[in-house]
């Protein structure tokens, strides 16, 4: 069979490109060839969506003598729903049936056509028996694989239309949807895996030493153009708290004790300041030093005394030892700001005396520990 081509007018404007364009057959076939017919040259056969296009279809498909065409709405059964081909529309008007149609007569009538004569029912529809001959109306579309970069191509009369993707924008869909700058966190920076700012971008926060990530650590772009969550922040790390100073009082360069606060320690009228008067919080969280004693100077002069007299105690034992023991003992002292150590050695054993100073208590109580070795 020989089938002739066609082209109707194309439903696009004149300027418009990107649009679907109608066609028909000059022969007449019965439905499932024109349909094979519309997709072996064209697209597929003709789909309405709405009423503007049922009139706009009909109002250039051609007076001819046979003034029906097939159109790709169809059911396999009398108990079905009418449906359209490629599931592009689901649409059926009030008025789109000519009257007393469907009325699909000896139960076969499983096909539509669209009347184009003359008269009330012109743009109407009927429901016919699939292999009755009639003209083919085909369209062809005009979306392709490079019409939306990132969205789905839809077709109208007149245009297509891109729809996006979620996260991108756009007649083509050809551009992501940005978030403002992210503000760059105090004491912290926070680094990109995309250079711009765009949907799906995830910045991820660091900490200078001395803060720690407060909160969430990344944030990521969103399809709506905000940043996923709360602004990144760091904070500063604390120290524990220091406690109050007997006779004496601590004041610090700022309320909370954190990263780079410096406590200065006095002591009440007549005590003494042991340690160092001040310390910092470091980065780790820790302070500088042990925290100062205030002691009255009496209590001083006291326990430089009692050094002393220890002292020369040890003096007097390690003579004794050493008289006793004769020469065969050799000896090593140790001497450093905390303690003093001495250590006597012989061939078959090893006496070790130590004297040590607790920090916290000093100097009003002086260990002292002697441990014979075998
Ligand atoms: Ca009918």
């Amino acid at each position: 069979m020989k089938w002739t081509l066609i082209l109707i007018f194309g439903s696009c404007l004149a300027e418009t490109t990107l649009c679907w364009t109608y066609h028909y057959s000059n022969e007449t076939m019965n439905w499932t060839q024109a349909r094979e017919w519309c997709q072996k040259y064209f697209t597929d056969m003709v789909v309405i969506q709405n009423q503007a296009e049922n009139d706009y279809l009909v109002s250039i498909l051609p007076q001819k003598n046979s003034p029906y065409f097939w159109i790709g709405i169809t059911r396999n059964h009398m108990n079905e729903s009418w449906i359209w081909i490629g599931n592009n529309s689901t649409w059926i008007g009030n008025n789109s049936w000519a009257p007393n149609e469907p009325n699909n007569v000896h139960a076969t009538e499983f096909c539509v056509e669209i009347y184009t004569n003359t008269g009330q029912n012109r743009g109407k529809w009927n429901d016919e028996k699939c292999n009755k001959l009639k003209h083919a109306a085909c369209f062809k579309t005009q979306c392709n694989e490079s019409s939306c970069e990132r969205g789905r191509c839809q077709e109208a009369i007149n245009s297509i239309t891109c729809l996006c993707e979620r996260g991108f924008k756009g007649d083509r869909c050809q551009t992501a949807v940005e978030c403002p700058p992210l503000p760059e966190p105090y004491n912290g920076y926070h680094s990109c895996l995309e250079g711009n700012q765009t949907f799906n971008t995830t910045c991820r926060l660091k900490c200078d030493p001395g803060f720690f990530i407060n909160g969430s650590s990344f944030v990521t772009c969103e399809d709506t153009g905000d940043w996923s969550g709360p602004r990144l922040t760091c904070a500063a790390v604390e120290c524990p708290p220091l406690p109050q100073t007997y006779n004496g009082y601590h004041s610090c360069s700022a309320g909370n004790q954190t990263f780079k606060t410096t406590c200065h320690f006095k002591c009440d009228p007549g005590f003494l300041v042991i340690g160092s008067p001040a310390v910092t919080c470091g980065e780790t969280g820790v302070w500088s030093g042990p925290r100062p004693i205030c002691t009255s100077y009496k209590q001083a002069l006291l326990a430089l005394a009692g050094c002393g007299a220890f002292s020369t105690f040890c003096c007097i034992c390690f003579c004794c030892i050493k008289h006793r023991q004769s020469q065969s003992f050799s000896t090593t002292l140790y001497r450093n700001k905390r303690f003093t150590a001495i250590l006597l050695q012989h061939p078959s054993k090893v006496i070790h005396f130590s004297v040590s100073h607790r920090k916290e208590t000093f100097p009003r109580k002086v260990s002292v520990e002697i441990i014979r070795l075998s």
